[in-house]
């Protein structure tokens, strides 16, 4: 529809007639029925309606959340939108006066006169916050002023999550991504209540954060990428920036540096790390399971344990994760061996690691973060840990959604929007006790993916989904209700410039 109105509208320019100004998508309507993922109770209250004008003020108990709130408020509607010393009787107030649930539940309150958000802890705060962001019309997430009304329908919502992590994985080795791309990321995942942006921070292709005992870590193995792209890395004041900037959306940043495979650009950078001595030359491909760290010499565990404590020194969350998948080139023996003593320099964090590490002895808290694109896996479901769902045939963003796709892989599968939404992370491992289920987590690996756009497309629409399966109770699963939800973010996404795929299994409102 799109391409024959910009043809018509050519022909029409071309031949001296000016063509009608192309109409903004109609104010779409917000509704207590649009909001993702659907909360645990959502009553609207026919006929009422909160209008935000040029007097609404915010109050926040979290100065924060208020802040960015308001921020958001008065980017699109040009109001003033202050910030109140105290809750305003015909304002927005975010307090902390508790909602039936636990941190990260809430109670949002809207009425023809006032909004309050109500909840336990900040976090509840913030997720309150983004649910009103939905009921809001799109046009509200727009980065430039737009013509009103703005109006916040009725109601009460009383929501809090079914699991504690909600997580997306960004690689950022095989393509670099700059601070801007990342916090670009944490803006969108966070609209979905994800709490946890898992970085993979290392691999064969590249090395991505400064250590400076291993100076040349960065300088050297961040020095390319796949594809020869350009290389890069983050200072530890840059990765405190991003910490900072996820921190302010609850969000928790978990490093993650690859070991024992994965780690030609640390062995690239030092010969010593190797057990011949020599240095391999920097890799710019795309196999895997071809490096393993030198599991028989000490410098490995000198050369871990420097890595892991600078990395715990500048992260706040309580993770970190080693990785210990593919490590092909290490045998059962020495991957055990690396493994255990590794789990030993986490400097006081908790170690996640891919399930291969079940493999190894596990540290009793150690949490096993599943990858297999199979619905069996005796080891994992009998491992007695936690375990982050992540199965690759339902949750890998990098897999293509159809043959056509431009971007992305298929050795998982191809993964249409229904796909990553239709399955339930407390039963798709059968055997895994549904209580050692800690949420889920979608990654994107970034073989193919060069660019912001391209994160886009690949990620929306179906990190949402997943959003939606780590917040929203079992019992709310339901993929015809989801997809007339699912389309009303289509607007927000448009005028956000947000670049997601219009999948055809969703019918996405005119001009978004
Ligand atoms: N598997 C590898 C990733 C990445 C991925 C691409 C894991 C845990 C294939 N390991 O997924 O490094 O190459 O889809």
């Amino acid at each position: 529809m799109r391409i024959r109105f910009a043809i018509v509208s050519l022909a029409l320019v071309t031949c001296g007639i000016s063509a009608p100004a192309q109409a903004a998508p109609a104010q779409a309507a917000s509704s207590f029925a649009s909001v993702v993922p659907v909360p645990v109770s959502a009553a609207p209250t026919s006929g009422v309606t909160y209008q935000i004008t040029a007097s609404t003020s915010v109050y926040s108990d979290v100065p924060t959340t208020g802040n960015l709130l308001a921020q958001q408020l008065r980017r699109a509607t040009g109001y003033p939108v202050p910030i109140a010393s105290t809750p305003p009787a015909d304002g927005i107030s975010l307090r902390l006066t508790g909602a039936p649930g636990g941190e990260e539940a809430y109670q949002l309150d809207v009425t023809a006169s006032a909004i309050t958000v109500s909840a336990n802890q900040p976090a509840g705060l913030f997720y309150g916050v983004q649910t009103l962001r939905q009921l809001l019309p799109p046009a509200a997430d727009s980065p430039t002023v737009q013509p009103g009304p703005w109006p916040v329908p009725g109601g009460r919502i009383v929501d809090q999550p079914r699991y504690a992590y909600r997580g997306a994985m960004l690689d950022v080795a095989r393509h670099f991504f700059p601070v801007a791309a990342v916090e670009r990321y944490l803006d969108q995942i966070s609209l979905y209540k994800i709490n946890v942006l898992h970085l993979h921070l290392s691999d064969d292709q590249g090395w991505r954060i400064v250590i400076d005992s291993w100076p040349r870590l960065a300088t050297y193995g961040g020095s390319t990428a796949v594809g020869g792209d350009p290389g890069g890395s983050y200072t530890k004041a840059q990765y405190q920036e991003i910490v900072a900037y996820a921190a302010a959306r609850n969000v928790t940043i978990i490093p993650e540096i690859d070991m024992p495979g994965h780690t030609n650009a640390a062995l690239a950078s030092y010969a010593d790390l190797n057990c011949d001595g020599v240095a391999p030359p920097l890799y710019t491909g795309t196999d895997v399971g071809f490096s393993s760290l030198c599991v028989s010499k000490e410098l490995t565990y000198t050369f871990v344990d420097q890595v892991l404590g600078e990395l715990a020194a500048m992260t706040p969350g309580p993770y970190l994760h080693l990785g210990g998948d593919e490590a092909s080139s290490t045998s059962a023996t020495d991957y055990r061996t690396f493994m255990n003593r590794a789990q030993d320099l986490a400097h006081g964090k908790t170690v996640i690691g891919w399930h291969d590490i079940v493999n190894a002895t596990p540290l009793p808290a150690t949490i096993a973060q599943y990858w297999g694109t199979s619905t069996r896996n005796t080891a994992v479901a009998n491992a007695g840990r936690k375990v982050i769902m992540s199965p690759a045939s339902r949750t890998y963003l990098d897999m293509k959604y159809n043959r056509k796709t431009p971007l992305g892989q298929t050795w998982a599968g191809i993964i249409e929007v229904r796909d990553a939404y239709n399955w339930n992370p407390a039963t798709f491992l059968s055997g895994l006790p549904a209580s050692q289920v800690m949420g889920v987590e979608a990654p994107l690996w970034t073989e193919t993916i060069r660019t912001s756009a391209d994160i886009e497309y690949m990620a929306f629409p179906r990190l949402p989904a997943i959003a939606e399966l780590g917040w929203s109770p079992q019992s709310t699963h339901d993929w015809t209700a989801f997809t007339s939800r699912l389309a009303a973010q289509g607007p927000r996404w448009h005028v956000m410039g947000v670049n997601y795929y219009h999948s055809t299994q969703i019918s996405w409102p005119a001009g978004s």
